[in-house]
């Protein structure tokens, strides 16, 4: 065969694979069968094997390819991605009603849409061909996962049309796919995933995208990113995406006003157990897009849309006995051991009582029947006692006043509510540090979770975070439950780890108070560790966001005497410590610019400055047609006039504080 009619011959036969791809995977109506479909792409990969020139990367048969990824790459979305209020009950789905009323008038059209309980994707296609997708990460930049994504056969390789656009949707597995292949993992011996979300979020995450590939994901979209697109509403917007033969949720429902909206949420409430896959609530939508523009966003999430969120599954179950726990700070906190209840999607035998206070109120024994529900979805609580269950054989639970891991005397000091062990070489706390050392948003080493640090520990092989990088596989192997590769996995990832930027060193550490955002924040500033530990509480103090209470903590640290003698020992084993340049676009107010006029309550003008800059925006100081938002305090001066005649938006304080209240919550978070 000639090259050029080999060329045509694929060319027909991509677009038919593809077209039977989408009878197939997305409309769920194949009109062949299995054999001639395999038939059509036996013969596309010998014409490609013939002439490789004809591999084109929307070629069906490119869905797996490349190498495995040593790590992902960082990618920045063209247009961030929000995340969505939350509405937890009938009265905030009305407040939210009544905002967008307030801005309008009449009763709004809402798009409904289910919502999918699965990972947030961001697709970018180019002149038709999907060339580009992330995980949702921050909002900001997430996580390239292209090749992963290519793997999904619902998924256009090319689109029906020449567009680009920036797509957004869920990736999701069915119950019926989790479960089947759960039962496969079982089968041979794999340890199995808690739940679909899990699992999806597993397989996406796989740097070898084969594993990916084996793995039944699936897709819906449900939004556009950049685009420049003539739709008028989310309700035409969904029907384009499907027209682009794109998978979209049908259950979806165009509901006049808010009383449809509310009807639409419990009816699917009602329903949700019937579907094929998990819903976490439904997502409310301002239906036209002129409206959404005028409704706006924070620099958080568009006040056009919110999530309702279906109330937590409820569950009574009994409690077997309670134990205290040793956490990575000394704390000890009272946990209850429950007889297993399968909830909310996985078998829950244990649920955190907090501290003697809440154990206190809440008047918990063991014995007792008690109501369980999951706290957002995922850390199982204890709701309250069913008393009427009491038998009068129920026994009162004392806290102990010795730790029960290394029987030094427990302390609760003024103003805490925890008891702690201040015992600084406890095991419980030596093991839990190491835990969370090697946690995912900390040094992120693969395979040392609890059970495999409690081991290094027993063995006497670890006793500090330092000690790790001295692990040798030959040690390890001899350990029960250590296979060769585990061990070797284990001292591989562990060595990886050391190329780590410091604020992944800095969070690791476990410094009070010093959750992943400040150590960020601190990383960014000072760049390197030696700097850091020379800066004092002024030095510490001027970084926006970071309040005396924090600076106090790191100061402490730094000074503690055993802190030096740890850090010589991670840097003697090559661990890096210092923070690399970001790179690409900053923070959610990228090409935003400021200029701000009077006295704020509640920031000096340098802070407010250093904030919105740590975010991404330029500061100007005179009011010009570039001027994004004119912020005013009191007494403001000309500046408001001049913005007032360009038509600048201007931003009271309170405006202000809510724009900028994604970077407030992180901080309050923290502290
Ligand atoms: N619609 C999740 N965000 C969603 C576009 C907005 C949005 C969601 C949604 C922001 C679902 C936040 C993460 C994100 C794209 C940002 C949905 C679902 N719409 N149906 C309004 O089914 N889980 N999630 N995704 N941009």
């Amino acid at each position: 065969m000639k090259l050029e009619q080999a060329e045509q011959r694929a060319a027909q036969l991509r677009r038919e694979i593809e077209e039977h791809n989408y009878r197939y995977h997305v409309l769920d109506k194949p009109i062949i069968s299995d054999e001639q479909f395999d038939q059509l792409m036996r013969e596309l990969q010998e014409l490609e094997r013939q002439f490789p020139s004809l591999q084109t990367p929307d070629s069906p048969t490119q869905r797996v390819g490349g190498a495995p990824l040593a790590a992902f790459a960082t990618l920045v979305h063209k247009q961030p991605m929000y995340s969505l209020d939350n509405a937890f009950s009938e009265a905030e789905l009305r407040d939210f009603d009544s905002r967008i009323r307030k801005a309008s008038g009449g009763a709004i059209d809402y798009l409904c849409e289910l919502k999918m309980d699965g990972l947030a994707v961001s697709l970018q296609y180019e002149n038709g061909l999907f060339v580009r997708g992330a995980t949702r990460g921050d909002g900001v930049r997430g996580e390239d996962i292209t090749q992963n994504l290519r793997t999904i056969k619902q998924l256009p390789l090319r689109l029906p049309e020449a567009i680009t656009v920036e797509l957004r949707g869920e990736v999701y597995m069915t119950r019926r796919d989790f479960e089947m292949m759960n039962a496969a993992r079982r089968a041979k011996g794999e340890s199995e995933f808690v739940n679909p979300r899990n699992a999806a979020a597993g397989s996406l995450r796989q740097l070898d995208p084969q594993v990916t590939a084996s793995r039944p994901l699936k897709l819906f979209l449900y939004a556009l990113g950049e685009h420049n697109l003539p739709l008028q509403t989310q309700e035409e917007a969904l029907a384009y995406l499907e027209r682009l033969h794109l998978p979209v949720n049908p259950n979806r429902e165009l509901c006049r006003g808010i009383n449809a909206v509310w009807r639409y949420c419990l009816a699917w409430q009602e329903r949700r157990a019937k579907l094929p896959y998990e819903i976490d609530g439904i997502v409310v939508k301002v239906n036209s897009f002129e409206l959404q523009r005028t409704m706006g966003a924070t620099s958080r999430s568009p006040r056009w849309a919110i999530a309702y969120k279906f109330p937590a599954e409820e569950k009574t179950t009994r409690v077997l006995d309670i134990q205290v726990n040793v956490g990575r700070t000394g704390a000890i906190t009272p946990v209850a051991i429950l007889e297993p209840v399968f909830l909310s999607g996985s078998t829950v035998q244990r649920a955190s009582l907090h501290n003697e206070d809440i154990l206190a109120e809440k008047d918990v024994l063991i014995g007792d029947t008690v109501v369980v529900r999951k706290a957002g979805e995922v850390i199982p609580e204890v709701v309250r006692v069913v008393r009427e269950a009491r038998t009068g054989t129920e026994r009162q639970f004392v806290m102990p006043v010795r730790c029960p891991s290394c029987g030094a005397a427990v302390h609760r000091l003024p103003g805490e509510a925890a008891r702690r062990c201040l015992n600084p070489s406890c095991p419980a706390q030596l093991v839990e540090r190491l835990v969370h050392f090697a946690s995912r948003e900390a040094m992120d080493i693969e395979g040392l979770g609890p059970r495999v640090a409690e081991l290094l520990y027993r063995e006497g092989l670890v006793v500090d975070v330092a000690d790790l990088y001295y692990l040798q596989a030959s040690r390890l192997e001899p350990l029960e439950r250590m296979a060769e590769k585990s061990a070797a996995n284990l001292v591989a990832a562990v060595e990886k780890s050391k190329a780590n930027p410091l604020h992944r060193l800095l969070y690791g550490l476990g410094i009070r108070f010093v959750g992943a955002r400040a150590s960020r924040l601190l990383a960014e500033h000072f760049r390197t560790l030696d700097k850091l530990m020379a800066a004092d509480q002024e030095a510490l103090t001027a970084i926006p966001e970071i309040g005396p209470k924090i600076a106090e903590a790191v100061t402490a640290f730094f000074h503690a005497p055993e802190t030096a003698p740890l850090l010589e020992k991670l840097r003697a084993a090559g661990v890096n410590m210092a923070e690399p340049e970001a790179e690409g676009a900053g923070g959610i107010l990228q090409g935003k610019t400021f200029v701000f006029s009077g006295t704020l309550a509640n920031y000096t003008r340098d802070q407010a400055a250093a904030l919105v800059q740590s975010l991404g925006a330029k500061v100007s100081s005179a009011v010009s047609g570039k001027t994004s938002y004119l912020v005013v305090g009191e007494n403001p001066g000309s500046k408001l006039q001049r913005a007032r005649e360009l038509g600048v938006t201007v931003l009271s304080e309170s405006d202000f504080r809510e724009l900028v209240g994604e970077a407030e919550q992180h901080a309050a978070g923290d502290r």
